[in-house]
């Protein structure tokens, strides 16, 4: 048996495996589309190794998946095609939510949603309005998720001047000798100190949030284009909604990719920015206050920023945390963003009033 064979089976997955492909183009996880056959019909299902050293609770990671796509299930039951909208984790036969191969990875199982993708660059306005309208819509179903508090996955996720604090310390470390190298983004980081703090001065709710809302943590439907499931659920956890607005700017606005090195494509395009509003208003609308909705743009400009200055802390200390494939890649995705920030900063009165007026 090879060794995707073996630690499928341990999973309560029907009939015989019958292939594997890596799939998807996230930071963190290794993830699999892996394919069964149960009396001659093919089944697809998703195998992920969490990242441990990142996730480093699985258990209480795991809880908060469970919880969640439990109470979303119940709560999409009625609708059409209600077995796409929602993730379902497969439980290994032993019943449990994840299984632990020889080697101490960690596995666990979705079942695969068919017929749907996700867009690394958003192509159209009308993709960004799905996107939008589907995470607004996630974070409206877990409005009323029961207590207790979901756990905190990654404690400090969005916490901007403990990311900014981070950033210094890699700075003054310099383990990787790179410093010299990122003049220019060490600056620009440093003279937003003040505006990290943005949000956690601003009193705004706690609620359960996904924290992860890029765009490729959406599938879109094929056919009909529906933003139709939320993914990616390893950040759900307690946490500010303007946050996951933001991260919808910061990932869906530009034509240009996270880690492209020709700057001169990375904008932050109006359009696609009312496209989001819109889209996110639509769902979210039913709950925001006045007040998270009057931050939703300083959630865009810190959240592009937040991720800039974890690029480049990331650059600085040799890559230890996001998987790269060229030894400038988070120096060159630090340059992307720090473009969207100062894209946003031209744009935010504009992008304001659009809120103000929706
Ligand atoms: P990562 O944490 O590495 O970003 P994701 O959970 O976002 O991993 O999954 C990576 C990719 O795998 C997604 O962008 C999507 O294309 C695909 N994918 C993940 N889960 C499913 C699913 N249940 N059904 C279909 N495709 C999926
Ligand atoms: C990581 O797992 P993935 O690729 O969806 C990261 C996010 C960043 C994103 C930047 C757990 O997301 O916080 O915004 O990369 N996830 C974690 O592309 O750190
Ligand atoms: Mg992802």
């Amino acid at each position: 048996m090879t060794r995707f064979a073996a630690i499928a089976s341990a999973f309560a997955i029907p009939g015989e495996f019958v292939s594997v492909s890596p799939t998807g183009s996230g930071h963190i996880n290794d993830t699999y589309r892996i394919a069964f056959a149960a009396a001659g019909q093919p089944a697809h299902y998703i195998l992920q190794r969490i990242n441990h050293h990142i996730f480093t609770d699985t258990a209480a990671l795991m809880q908060n998946i469970q919880r969640v796509t439990s109470h979303l299930a119940i709560k999409l039951a009625g609708e059409p095609d209600s077995q796409r909208r929602t993730l379902s984790v497969i439980p290994t036969r032993d019943s449990l939510a994840h299984h632990v191969d020889p080697l101490g990875n960690y596995w666990r199982v979705y079942r695969f949603i068919e017929n749907a993708r996700t867009f690394d660059i958003v192509a159209s306005p009308a993709q960004a309005y799905e996107a939008a309208r589907a995470f607004g819509h996630f974070q409206c179903l877990l409005a009323d998720l029961a207590a207790p508090r979901l756990h905190d996955t990654i404690p400090g996720f969005h916490n901007t001047p403990k990311r900014f604090a981070q950033l210094q310390q890699s700075i003054a470390a310099d383990v990787a000798n790179r410093a010299h190298l990122a003049r220019q983004e060490i600056d620009f980081a440093l003279a937003r100190e003040a505006f990290t703090s943005v949000l956690l001065d601003a009193q705004l709710p706690e609620r359960a949030t996904h924290n992860d809302t890029k765009l490729n943590n959406v599938l879109l439907d094929d056919r009909t284009g529906e933003g139709i499931c939320v993914i990616d659920l390893d950040t759900v956890m307690p946490g500010l909604a303007p946050c996951d607005f933001g991260d919808m700017v910061r990932s869906a606005t530009s034509p240009a990719a996270e880690d492209a090195q020709d700057l001169a494509r990375v904008t932050m395009e109006f359009p696609m920015f009312e496209a989001l509003a819109r889209g996110y208003l639509a769902s979210a609308n039913e709950f925001i206050t006045p007040t998270e909705r009057s931050h939703l743009v300083a959630a865009a400009r810190l959240i592009a920023l937040e991720q800039g200055l974890r690029f480049l802390a990331d650059y600085l200390a040799g890559d230890p945390y996001y998987k790269t494939h060229r030894p400038s890649q988070n120096l060159d995705r630090c340059r992307t963003q720090f473009k969207l920030v100062a894209s946003i900063e031209q744009q935010e009165d504009a992008m304001q009033r659009l809120v103000e007026s929706l």
